[in-house]
This record gives structure tokens, sequence and C-alpha cells, in this order.
């Protein structure tokens, strides 16, 4: 700013050229003398001053105007330097905001995309979120009524369980009520028992008496056929009045002893004169044709009645006869014959039946006509071999049969395959050894 300082010097002084004018003057004058003098001087001098004035208006003018033109120039200079330094500035500054521009216009197109980019995730964010709302409505709509069913299923379970409780109380008092009932049963049932047996005793000591009586009254020969009729067998017993199972005594057509007999009173009807009975093994069945016919055993256990005395009573009236079969399984079955009877011994005690039914088979295991009976003594079957001794026992064998209730009794475990055993083929098979036998008789159609 030099230049600026220099034209502002000129300036300040407006008059400069009249102080240049007395640089002169003051050279050879004091200095406080001076300025008052010129004025006085210059004010005696009306005369000369407007021409002096004139001319130094001139001078001044044109002296200003040169002085006015270099300040212009230098001024113009200055502005031009200053507009090119401020254009140059401009251009540099322009470049780099250019740069700047362009930078933040990429800076932006990137920040654009990835705001779009952004944008379409976050739209597909939304959309999912959306959709996850939508299952997650759907879904507690249905927990919802899951939970309202459990409830009522619980609700339900609740009150079965107090249904189900109630009903276990009252049926444990109906138990309780029951039991009570029961102990008061099984003593009344006890007290009758023991009135029963007492009963029993009572009728049997009666029928002893009326037995006696009936044999004093047999010695008398007009009475004995009377006698006779009334205790021919047990069922004539049973129409008596006895009910109850048990030895009775017998007095057969045909036959000068009494004899004593098991009646059975309940099997299908009872009335039945037992001619048979296995149970144990404790009567030895191992007997000749005597033994056979005369009967053996114990008549309240294992016993054989004898061949006679059922050829006796069988021959007087027609008499069903009933086969009663237990195995070691705890099975029973049984066979019946309508019509059952045995030929004298001069017909070797000839078997003939008719009229088969039952449970221990769908056929007959005995031969229903025209077979003998044998024994280890007597060979009367229709082998060449000798079966009784074969297969032990007395029974009507054929060649050799399908049955043999008078076989060996084998006891427990060891009933299997045995043919010598107590057999009867369609119940057991062939070899199965039984473990308990009945046989008896009683008038046909009771
Ligand atoms: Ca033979």
């Amino acid at each position: 700013m030099a230049s600026g300082w220099h034209f502002e010097g000129r300036s300040v002084v407006g008059g400069g050229a009249v102080q240049s004018a007395h640089d002169s003057r003051r050279t050879n004058r004091s200095p406080c003398t001076w300025a008052p003098d010129a004025v006085g001087a210059l004010n005696t001098l009306p005369t000369v001053s407007p021409q002096l004035e004139r001319y130094i208006q001139m001078n001044l003018r044109s002296e200003l105007a040169q002085v006015q033109q270099h300040m212009v120039q230098n001024q113009t200079a200055t502005m031009l330097e200053l507009g090119t330094s401020l254009l140059n500035q401009t251009t540099a500054q322009t470049r780099k905001l250019t740069d700047v521009e362009a930078q933040v216009l990429n800076q932006t197109s990137r920040m654009e995309i990835q705001l779009l980019e952004t944008s379409l995730s976050t739209n597909k964010l939304e959309k999912q979120l959306l959709l996850q709302g939508h299952e997650l409505h759907r879904l507690q709509g249905r927990n919802s009524a899951l939970e309202t069913r459990v409830q009522a299923l619980e609700t339900q379970q609740q009150a079965e369980l107090a249904s189900l409780r109630g009903e276990k109380e009252r049926l444990r008092r109906l138990l309780g009520r029951q039991s009570g009932a029961l102990a008061g049963l099984e003593r009344s049932l006890r007290a009758a028992s023991s009135n029963s047996s007492l009963l029993q005793r009572q009728q049997r000591e009666l029928l002893e008496s009326v037995q006696r009586l009936v044999r004093v009254v047999a010695q008398e020969p007009a009475s004995v056929r009377a006698a006779e009729q009334v205790f021919q067998d047990c069922a004539e017993i049973q129409r008596f009045g006895a009910n109850v199972s048990g030895i009775y005594t017998i007095h057969v057509a045909n036959m000068t002893e009494p004899r004593k007999v098991f009646c059975d009173m309940e099997a299908n009807g009872g009335g039945w004169t037992l001619i048979q009975r296995r149970e144990n093994g404790s009567v030895n069945f191992q007997r000749n044709w005597r033994d056979y016919k005369q009967g053996f055993g114990d008549l309240a256990g294992e016993h054989w009645l004898g061949n006679e005395v059922v050829h006796q009573l069988t021959s007087r009236a027609a008499y069903s006869l009933r086969v009663e079969l237990q195995d070691w399984e705890g099975n029973e079955a049984y066979a019946q014959y309508e019509h059952f009877q045995l030929g004298s011994e001069g017909q070797l005690y000839r078997l003939s039946l008719s009229g088969y039914s039952g449970s221990a088979g769908r056929q007959s295991s005995l031969v229903l006509q025209g077979t003998n009976f044998s024994t280890r003594d007597a060979d009367n079957d229709n082998c060449l071999c000798k079966c009784a001794q074969m297969l032990s026992g007395g029974w009507w064998f054929d060649a050799c049969g399908l049955s043999n209730l008078n076989g060996i009794y084998y006891p427990a475990r060891h009933h299997a395959r045995k043919l010598n055993g107590i057999r009867w083929h369609y119940f057991q098979g062939p070899s199965y050894s039984l473990r308990a036998t009945r046989m008896m008789v009683r008038p046909m159609g009771i």
C-alpha cells in the first residue's frame, strides 16, 4: 500500500502547492513571524490576488488532474491486480469446489444407492415382520384355542375324577356293607350247615330205623316182596326222601343178601347207584374174575360194586349208565348211555349199551354191543392176545378197545404215556391216565 500512503500524503495537504511555495521563504525567515505576515501581504494586494488565484487554480487543477489520473491508474492497476488475484483464487476455489462437488455428488450417489438398498431391505424386513406378525397372531389364536380346550379337558377330567372318587367311595361303603352281610351270611350258613348235618344224621338214623323195621318185617315171608320193592336202588331211596349222598343198604331182586351201596343224590338229579370209583389209587384193581364178580374196595372211596349185583339190577328194569371223568388239569367230562344192561355170568357179563351222549368225546369210548368182560384169569376179549394181562384190571376189552377205567392208577406227573393206566380214548387220548372216575346207574327216564 505504499502507493496509498503516497496518494494520501498528498491529498491531506489539499493546498500542498501553497506549502511548497512557502517552503522557499521558510528557509529565510523565522516560522513564527512568517504566517501572519504573508496573510497580511496577501490582504494588501487585492489587485494581484485574482490573477494568482487563477494561476494557482490552473496549476493546481492540472496537477490535481494528473494526481487524480495517476491515482486512478494506480487504483485501476491495483484493482486489476486484485481482480486477477481474486480471479485466480476464484478459479482455484471453483476447481476445488467442483472437485468437492464431484466428491459430494459421488458420495451422495453412493449414499443414495445405499439408502435405496437399505430401503429395499427394510421393505423386505417389514414384509417379513408383517408376515411373522400374522403368523404370531395366528399361533396366538391357535394357542388360545388349545388352552381353552385343555382347560375344558382338565375341567372334564376333574369332574370325572371327582365322579370316580365318589363312585369308589360308594363302592367301598357298599363293599364294607356287603362284607358285613357276607360275614353274617357265613355265620348263618355255618349255623344252617350244622343244623343240616344234624337233620341229615337224623334222616339217616330214621332211614336205618325204617330199614331195620323192614328187615324185621322181611322175616315174615309175606312181607319180603314189599320190602324189596321199597329199597331196590338209590333212586328209590331218593324217592323215599333221602337227598344226601352216602352209603345206603339196598335189596336187589334175586339176591339173598342185602348190599351196601354208595348213593349219589346230587349229580344230574341224583338217585345214582355207584358201581365204580377211582380217585387216589388206594385200592388195588389187579383182581381176578371172582373179585370182579362179587365186588371189592371201600364204598366210601375206591371200589367196584360187583358184576353180579349190576347184572341183577339191570336185568329187572331198564337202566341208564353215567360215566364221570376228571383229568390232572382239573377238566371234567361225562359220558351217558340212555340204556345200559349187563348180561349174566353165563353170558360173561356181556355189555349192552345205547343212546350215547356227553362231553367226553363225540363218540363212545366203549364198544356198545357184544363185548364180554375179561380179567387176567378170564380171557374173553376179541383179541388173539390177552388184553386184561397186557392192560391190567378187569374190563370189557374188545381188541383191546378204547377204554379201561380199571387200569393201574398213576399218580400226578406220571400219568402221561401209560397204556395200562386209566384210559378213556375220546377224552384224553390213548395213553393218558386219568385222575378220577365214577360209574353209576339209575333207572332209565329219571
Ligand atoms: Ca384174547
